[in-house]
């Protein structure tokens, strides 16, 4: 019980300075940010990371950039269990004028808009409504990016811009319900409390149709894995969009405009759009093609405890596992190939946490006498969509849901 306690009295305004003060250290602590290096082993490099312990309420993490903070999960992280555990969950914003602390009593979120009644909510409001709980994958659009060849500019992620995580709030359709959505209402725009650096700029938001907004699933979530969420991804409230792209999970929420009209603002009319084609995909170079924001997620599959890198003994019985997800519908199967794809066999399914959780997967795989031992891992969600054998290509470098693929050596 007494989340709301939690929330209000943990942390204090003062101790949550403190500890989030780093973020304004940034320039005065630099260039010590690095604990440890990692090697990202990505087509083209460069590919030497610092890893880094100097943000506050993270553990490890991989340094893609320090202002706006962009981290990724270091990959054995996702070996150790279907939850990503908040220290260790990685960390993306557009916009470097982030608040250092929330004053949570202070804290209102409004709705506003094409509305009956505009509200301003406290975080006690919310957190004296029916609540729900779901586990759910978030994945940055762009996760993956640095895989892309030709190489495209961004982020250039590994595969540790995702998660997995618990998340209990309550539902959006609830607080708009509060609010009346009036006839004509086309979009439920979201927007928090970072800003851009200059004037101008557009500030980050994202919309939903009103009829996924009121979806029942779509949720204003206060805590991700049972603690309150960190700061850096989005303390005190965040959008949570099962099924959905990470870019509409917006973090310190605390503005919900109903609109009567389709969204125009940047990052839904320019930003994070992609062709309208298979895969996303498009020809290096090709223009005049219809685009779609990015929206649900698609099936993808990963090894956790084998890399390039590992060697494994001639003949041996090898457990080979590793976490799948099914996109915007629950993982159907999980399949190994041992063969470069021509037959596939079926991997033993972990326990089932939900429809949009990540599932463990599992296989015992013989390793022959010498060479190598090549795998492949592919998943086919419940709506039968499987993952490409060839990589989609796009200049934004997203969606990214090829086939992986690792080779053992066998010595
Ligand atoms: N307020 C706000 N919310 C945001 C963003 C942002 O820049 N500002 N970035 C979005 C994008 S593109 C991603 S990938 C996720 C990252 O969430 P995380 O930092 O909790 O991992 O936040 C989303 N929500
Ligand atoms: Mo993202």
């Amino acid at each position: 019980m007494a989340v709301s306690e939690q929330i209000i009295r943990t942390p204090s305004r003062r101790r949550f300075l403190r500890s989030a003060g780093i973020l304004g250290g940034m320039a005065a602590t630099f260039p010590a940010w690095a604990d440890a290096f990692v090697d990202l082993d990505l087509p083209g490099g460069p590919n030497r990371r610092e890893l880094t312990t100097a943000f506050p309420q993270k553990a490890q993490m991989i340094l893609q950039r320090t202002r706006p903070p962009l981290l990724e999960t270091p990959w054995e992280v996702f070996d150790r269990g279907v939850f990503t555990p908040n220290d260790q969950f990685f960390v993306r914003w557009h916009w470097a004028v982030i608040p250092e602390a929330v004053d949570v009593a202070a804290f209102r979120l409004t709705v506003r808009g094409h509305v009956n009644q505009a509200l301003s909510l406290s975080l006690a409001d919310l957190l004296a409504m029916p609540r729900v709980e779901l586990a759910a994958v978030l994945q940055c659009s762009g996760n993956s990016r640095g895989f892309f060849q030709p190489r495209v500019p961004g982020g250039e992620w590994e595969n540790g811009a995702m998660g997995n995580a618990r998340w209990t709030g309550v539902r959006l359709r609830e607080v708009l319900d509060r609010a009346g959505v009036k006839a004509g209402a086309v979009a439920v725009r979201s927007s928090g409390l970072d800003n851009p650096v200059v004037a101008g700029a557009p500030k980050f938001m994202k919309p939903l149709d009103v009829d996924h907004a009121c979806d029942g699933e779509v949720m204003l979530a206060f805590q991700m894995n049972g603690e309150q969420l960190p700061l850096l991804n989005g303390f005190p409230l965040r959008l949570v969009v099962p099924g959905w792209y990470s870019d509409y999970w917006i973090k310190m929420l605390s503005d919900i405009e109903v609109l009567d009209a389709p969204d125009q603002n940047y990052f839904e009319a320019i930003g994070y759009r992609v062709a309208d084609t298979p895969h996303a995909s498009v020809k290096p170079g090709e223009t005049g093609f219809k685009t779609v924001p990015v929206s649900r997620l698609i099936p993808r599959s990963f090894f956790t405890n084998v890399t390039n890198d590992t060697t494994v003994k001639p003949g041996a019985v090898v457990p080979i596992r590793g976490i799948a997800f099914g996109g915007d519908c629950g993982v159907s199967e999980v399949e190994l190939s041992a063969d470069g794809g021509h037959s596939w066999q079926k991997t033993e399914l972990g326990r089932d946490e939900g429809t949009h959780s990540f599932r463990q997967w599992n296989m015992r795989i013989t390793a022959p006498q010498s060479g190598v031992l090549s795998l492949q891992v592919r998943c086919a969600n419940t709506k039968g969509e499987v993952q490409p054998a060839e990589p989609n290509w796009n200049g934004g470098g997203f969606m990214r849901n090829v086939i992986e693929r690792v080779q053992l050596k066998v010595a």
